[in-house]
């Protein structure tokens, strides 16, 4: 049985970060210590990275990854937290939580990692080894609003200050693990250079069963119907919403304080329209088409 307790609140010693600038890259302070081991990392060719700018979806895509690579073992993918489960390379850990490098160290092959870090920093090995990627992303209003209502609850993250102050701290790239534009277009891209598949939070929300065959497809497994619906009700966010071993309440209110917001928020397209004041709105709009003016992405902001 997976351990659902809740993790010891290490006491006082959680504190919202600071950004610290790592090769350029806006990152948590913290992340500085191991920051050269994680560059250094050294891949194995059946590693499968699933990347993502923060908020867009990933949690989602782990379980459902980790559905398909287990043939919808329900009870495998309820072995423990997501985040015991599938490390996340960037993590700097803590008194009572390991670096993501410990965590992987420990893994016995093939591994899942998860990172949030844009394309050019994602350490080379990943691609020397001819490793597999698959990057989820998000249309860059309900990013921000996710984002916003996750820097509110998580109290690891820095302050976020007023919804008007971190829309702009978004809008600048002034957040931990920088430019949603940067990051978006980095990975689109890379993606025909690399053995990566690029995915859309709104495609998910569509047709999950068209993108869960995209992922089969990509990782080269074969699953009955059956088994496929079994996967798209598992990783409804109703369900993943009450299932502890994805909703991240094993995490201590210190860490991740619940009263404030949730980790399973809403997960809907077109949240935005909830937050965005008509200005702000048009200044999304004016800052996306200009960013995306050289680029074949596109995205979706409602359905
Ligand atoms: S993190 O902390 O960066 O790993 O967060 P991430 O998992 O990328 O993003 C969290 C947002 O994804 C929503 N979510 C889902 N939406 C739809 N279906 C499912 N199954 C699902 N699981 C998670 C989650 O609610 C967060 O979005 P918001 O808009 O805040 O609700």
């Amino acid at each position: 049985m997976p351990n659902e307790d809740k993790m010891e609140c290490p006491a006082n010693v959680v504190k919202r970060c600071k950004l610290a600038i790592l090769d350029g890259v806006p990152l948590m302070d913290m992340m500085q210590k191991n920051w050269e081991q994680v560059k250094l990392f050294q891949a194995l060719p059946n590693d499968l990275l699933v990347a993502s700018y923060p908020k867009a979806g990933t949690t989602w895509l782990l379980e459902t990854v980790d559905m398909i690579l287990n043939d919808g073992d329900i009870e495998k993918c309820q072995r423990a937290p997501i985040y015991d489960r599938i490390p996340f390379l960037e993590e700097a850990g803590s008194a009572s939580f390991p670096t993501g490098l410990e965590q992987i160290a420990k893994m016995t092959p093939p591994r899942i990692i998860k990172t949030h870090l844009p394309f050019h920093v994602v350490p080379k090995s990943f691609w020397e080894q001819g490793c597999k990627a698959i990057y989820i992303a998000r249309n860059m209003k309900d990013n921000l609003v996710s984002y916003y209502h996750f820097h509110r609850m998580c109290r690891e993250m820095p302050e976020p200050g007023t919804w008007e102050e971190f829309f702009m701290k978004f809008l600048n790239g002034e957040v931990v693990w920088g430019s949603w534009d940067e990051h978006v277009i980095g990975w689109w891209e890379e993606r025909s250079s690399h053995r990566i598949l690029y995915l859309f939070y709104e495609d998910m929300k569509e047709d999950p069963k068209r993108e869960i065959i995209k992922v089969m497809q990509f990782l080269g497994k074969e699953l009955p119907e059956r088994i496929m619906d079994k996967i798209i009700h598992h990783t409804s966010f109703d369900v993943m919403k009450e299932n502890p071993m994805t909703n991240h309440s094993t995490l201590p209110n210190c860490i991740l304080d619940n009263s404030v917001s949730s980790f399973m928020r809403k997960g809907i397209v077109g949240d935005w329209k909830n937050h965005l004041t008509v200005a702000q709105n048009e200044v999304c709009d004016k800052q996306y088409s200009s960013k995306m003016a050289d680029s074949t992405l596109q995205f979706r902001f409602i359905l």
